[in-house]
């Protein structure tokens, strides 16, 4: 049985209550598909009320703390002894959009330069993966151990695929085409958050992605780890969370795939020339 510490609970509790909304919002979004103008407008209301109402929540129950947010301005704890807090009030903005119920909150509080304490929420599902620093990671109650499986033949991997404004847009066919052959499936759900604490909960063997934000991924990197998971860059270099590119696997697998995207940035060299 887990038992969740204070800074857990006070995230759990900001996300929960910005979710009744969330979730009558989400519920109003399908009605919204057959209207003229589609329910881009109100998404992006939601997104931001979403986000005010944890932010409110958080600055009650820890005053002083810092802001990095997908949407509103970001401020600086007040002191050093201060953490910050790194939220995104809809991971998954795309598949809210269209009425797909595989979205999530995420929330990481940062101190000192280290992620010590993250949740990614799924208000549809219910489902809460959280995690602390040294502390393991759950979904629930439930400790959370990626998965065992060693051969590439047998695992699932998950991935984004790029979209519409990403730099590099060029550069993921070859990515897909040396994966592909080599894998049992691959996944694209299209939220980073979710897709992070699926390989913390073994349900994904593996996820790699390029070009995401802090606050896709700031909560999730944590998850995977406290699960025993293993994140770097595709190269397995550690700056994840500064340049958006992140490989998050069992462990298990990671220098193959590593090697895998190594061939496939050798073949993406190659077609510049
Ligand atoms: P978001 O929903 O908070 O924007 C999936 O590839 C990841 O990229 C998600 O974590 C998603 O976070 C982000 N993303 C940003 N813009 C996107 C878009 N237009 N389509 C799909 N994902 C997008
Ligand atoms: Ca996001």
């Amino acid at each position: 049985m887990a038992l969740q510490s204070a800074i857990i609970n006070v995230m759990e509790k900001a996300v929960k209550k910005a979710s009744i909304r969330l979730v009558r919002d989400f519920n109003e979004v399908e009605h919204l598909q057959v209207s003229r103008k589609g329910p881009a407008d109100f998404v992006s209301r939601a997104d931001v009320r979403t986000e005010r109402t944890i932010v409110e929540e958080l600055k009650v129950a820890r005053p002083g703390f810092g802001f990095i947010l997908e949407e509103g301005e970001d401020t600086p704890p007040e002191d050093a002894t201060k953490g910050t807090w790194i939220i995104d009030p809809i991971d998954g903005t795309t598949n809210f959009l269209h009425s797909i119920p595989h979205f999530a909150i995420s929330v990481a509080l940062e101190k000192e330069g280290e992620i010590v304490a993250g949740i990614v929420y799924n208000p549809v599902t219910d489902e809460l993966f959280w995690a602390e620093k040294g502390r393991g990671a759950f979904v629930g109650n439930r400790k959370l151990t990626v998965s065992s499986r060693k051969n590439l033949d047998d695992c699932v991997l998950a991935t984004g695929i790029p979209f519409m404004g990403k730099p590099n847009l060029g550069t993921f066919p070859a990515q897909l085409d040396t994966i592909m052959p080599k894998v049992a499936g691959i996944r694209r759900f299209g939220s980073a958050a979710l897709d992070l604490a699926f390989v913390a909960a073994g349900r994904y063997d593996g996820f790699w992605e390029e070009n995401l934000q802090p606050w896709d991924i700031a909560a999730g990197i944590l998850i995977v780890r406290e699960a025993r998971g293993m994140v770097s860059e595709f190269d397995g270099r550690a700056k994840v969370m500064q340049t958006g590119q992140i490989l998050a696997t069992n462990g298990s697998i990671h220098g193959s795939v590593t090697r895998l995207l190594s061939e496939a940035r050798k073949i993406n060299r190659a077609k510049q020339i």
